[in-house]
């Protein structure tokens, strides 16, 4: 496996493939980690296309068209678009269900993860899996399994491959507030603390885990101070700010890739919609609902965006205007597609002899 290290990014994909093409950002980064103008932009594209080609999903849903659940990240945009902007290339992404936006920065396909969501043939798990439950090792994306917490340990053993081959590249992986009490989780960062493994792990803090609250999760005041019994750093951001978010994970990655070992980063937001699509989340008090509102990632950025005349009103119609004609052409696409013949579901779940 070839060590790659660079700090090119993939264009904001419009929709269609877009896999290898060097985006705006390219040659933009300064060394030490500042953003240039079209960064800024680049960030606030992926976060829009995360929001957008999310809203499509769920209106899938919603006409009968995606089976199974819809998980969102409505709320986690900053989180996620953040986070996995702070890697460089050749680096390893293993994503929870909050992420598409990583998905995207790390340079997948909006026709790819429709192809997915609505599980048709050609679909990165051949129709398979309804969700973003797949793995993709060109673009080095490992995706999550159902089972909470259970892609660390495997995070850890890629971390481990890395130092053992001596390569520079970083494993940044995520887990929710309910998840991160799971056992894999300690076992996982006793194990990459030990080992100085180049682990970054995203405490995705949305106040919820399925219908229970945080206070009735943990008394720790910061799920980031649990950093100290692996004597690894631990920071807390507010994760509703994608530059918060961003320099936090520089940090961390920076940190990882000098092979000083691991780092926590709490991002603290919260989940805007139910836990998945047929929840109503009745169970979130609206006052809490609304107050978080009033952060809303997207919006905050794109006061920010505005202020400094990165982003005007025109710029912002085109662009969402742009990525939905690219979401709707690529959901019609993959509606005409079939599904798998059933009789192939069973494939590559067991052990397969070679014909003779
Ligand atoms: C080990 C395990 N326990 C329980 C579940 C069922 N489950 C799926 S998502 C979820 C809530 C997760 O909450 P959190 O980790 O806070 O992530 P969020 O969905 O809030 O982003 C639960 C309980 C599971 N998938 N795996
Ligand atoms: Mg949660």
């Amino acid at each position: 496996m070839a060590t790659r290290v660079t700090t090119n990014k993939k264009s904001p994909p419009a929709g269609g493939r877009t896999r290898g093409s060097a985006g705006p950002a390219a040659a933009a980064r300064t060394p030490n980690g500042s953003l240039a103008k079209s960064d800024l932009l680049a960030l606030y594209r992926y976060m829009v296309l995360m929001r957008e080609f999310e809203d499509t999903i769920i209106r899938l849903y919603t006409q009968g068209k995606i089976v199974g659940g819809a998980y969102t990240g409505n709320g986690n945009e900053a989180t996620a678009v953040g986070s996995a902007y702070a890697l460089s290339d050749g680096d390893y992404l293993f994503p929870m269900h909050r992420d598409m936006g990583a998905h995207f920065v790390r340079g997948q396909s909006v026709d790819n993860l429709m192809l997915m969501h609505l599980a048709r043939k050609g679909s990165l798990t051949e129709g398979r899996d309804g969700t973003g439950h797949y793995t993709d090792r060109d673009l080095r994306i490992f995706g999550n399994i159902s089972h909470l917490g259970a892609m660390l340990p495997v995070a850890c053993g890629i971390g481990l491959a890395v130092k053992l081959r001596k390569e520079r590249n970083v494993v940044m992986t995520y887990i929710g507030d309910g998840g991160s009490n799971v056992g894999e989780v300690h076992e996982s960062l006793a194990m990459a603390s030990a080992m100085r493994l180049p682990l970054v792990l995203v405490i995705e803090n949305n106040q919820y885990a399925y219908s229970t609250p945080v206070s009735r999760q943990f008394i720790v005041e910061r799920l980031s101070s649990r950093a100290a019994g692996y004597g690894i750093p631990g920071k807390t951001v507010d994760g509703t700010d994608v530059l918060a978010v961003y320099h936090a994970c520089r940090e961390a990655v920076a940190r990882a890739r000098a092979m000083r070992g691991p780092s926590i980063v709490e991002s603290v937001t919260m989940r805007m919609h139910g836990h998945a699509a047929h929840d109503n989340a009745w169970y979130v008090p609206p006052k809490e609902l609304a107050a978080w509102k009033r952060k809303d990632p997207i919006a905050r950025f794109e006061k920010v965006l505005t202020g400094k005349g990165v982003l005007t009103a025109a710029m912002k119609k085109q662009l969402v205007a742009e990525l939905r004609s690219g979401i709707e052409k690529s959901a019609a696409a993959a509606l005409d597609l079939p599904y798998p013949p059933a009789e192939d579901a069973l494939r590559g779940v067991f052990f397969e002899p070679p014909a003779r």
